[in-house]
């Protein structure tokens, strides 16, 4: 019933609704060891990357997501010069947090290499930094290589991951956050994406649940729309074991590159909370 000819639709199962995008052509399909991988040319939000069924990319507005999953974090620490992005094989976090020149090392650890090979092929701008000589992509677990990195490693750890089933299940939970723990230097922060508050209020309760008890006293949700994501309404989620309280706002405002998205004012919006969900975490 939802396969119309000449639109991909993303259902949700769970929330009776589902997305759907006219499509010119499937350009490419392909199961790769760890998941299937299509990409489709669509009618207005140009090239989309969709993973096991569910939208990943495209190319009209995947600047939402990349700017807040790595802007917010970047100037939340005061000195971010090593960065890992864990998952992210698009590389279009990548992408954003090589803009900041204090980072001098950013390293992907992409489970799944061939997100990137497909990326650089259909997605060629967000790989437009592949080559930056502080960038580094490793095509491994993620999970093995925080498990297996020495402490003190990173000032920052983004998790770009699909939703937490699959591949990416292992990214939510306690054993995984404290190995990150344990590879941040002191003051170092870990950005999560965090699916939606609307349609995964109990996942993101769970996050905070499961982040506090792994050592991460600190936690911000940052929210903000994704018109290609279940509900349209996304979030992120910054923790870390020092306060979080203010990030360097006079940066922001000077900061040294173009964003479409992510601003001083966006950044002070986004940690503004809705109703439900300050006291859906009030206990968390
Ligand atoms: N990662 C988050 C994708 C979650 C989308 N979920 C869905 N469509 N059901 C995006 C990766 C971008 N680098």
């Amino acid at each position: 019933m939802f396969e119309q000819e000449g639109w991909f639709t993303e259902v949700y199962p769970h929330h009776g609704s589902a997305f759907s995008l006219r499509v010119k052509e499937k350009l490419h399909e392909e199961q790769t060891p760890f998941q299937k991988i299509e990409i489709y040319d669509t009618e207005w939000f140009g090239k989309l990357m969709v993973i096991d069924g569910c939208t990943m990319v495209s190319e009209r507005e995947n600047f939402l997501y990349h700017e807040m999953m790595t802007h917010p974090v970047l100037y939340t620490h005061s000195s971010p010069e090593t960065v890992w992005i864990i998952g992210g094989g698009d590389c279009g976090s990548l992408r954003e947090v090589l803009r900041h020149r204090e980072v001098k090392t950013a390293v992907q650890i992409e489970i799944d290499e061939r997100v990137t090979r497909l990326a650089e092929t259909y997605f060629p701008d967000l790989c437009e930094s592949n080559r930056d000589p502080r960038a580094e992509l490793l095509f491994i677990d993620g999970l093995r290589w925080v498990k297996e990195s020495p402490p003190n490693s990173v000032d920052v750890i983004v998790v770009d991951s699909t939703d937490p089933v699959g591949p990416a299940e292992g990214l939510f939970n306690e054993a995984f956050y404290r190995d990150c723990l344990r590879c941040l230097r002191p003051g170092g922060i870990l950005a999560q994406q965090s699916e939606s508050p609307l349609f995964h209020l109990p996942l993101i309760e769970s996050m905070h649940r499961v982040m506090r008890s792994a050592g991460f006293a600190h936690r911000q949700t940052l929210f903000f729309p994704q018109c290609i994501y279940p509900s349209g309404w996304w979030s992120g989620t910054i923790a870390s074991a020092s306060p979080l309280d203010r990030f360097r706002e006079e940066d922001v405002r000077a900061k040294p590159f173009d964003t479409r998205y992510y601003n001083a004012d966006i950044h002070r919006a986004a940690l503004i909370a809705p109703e439900f969900f300050r006291k859906a975490l009030q206990h968390s």
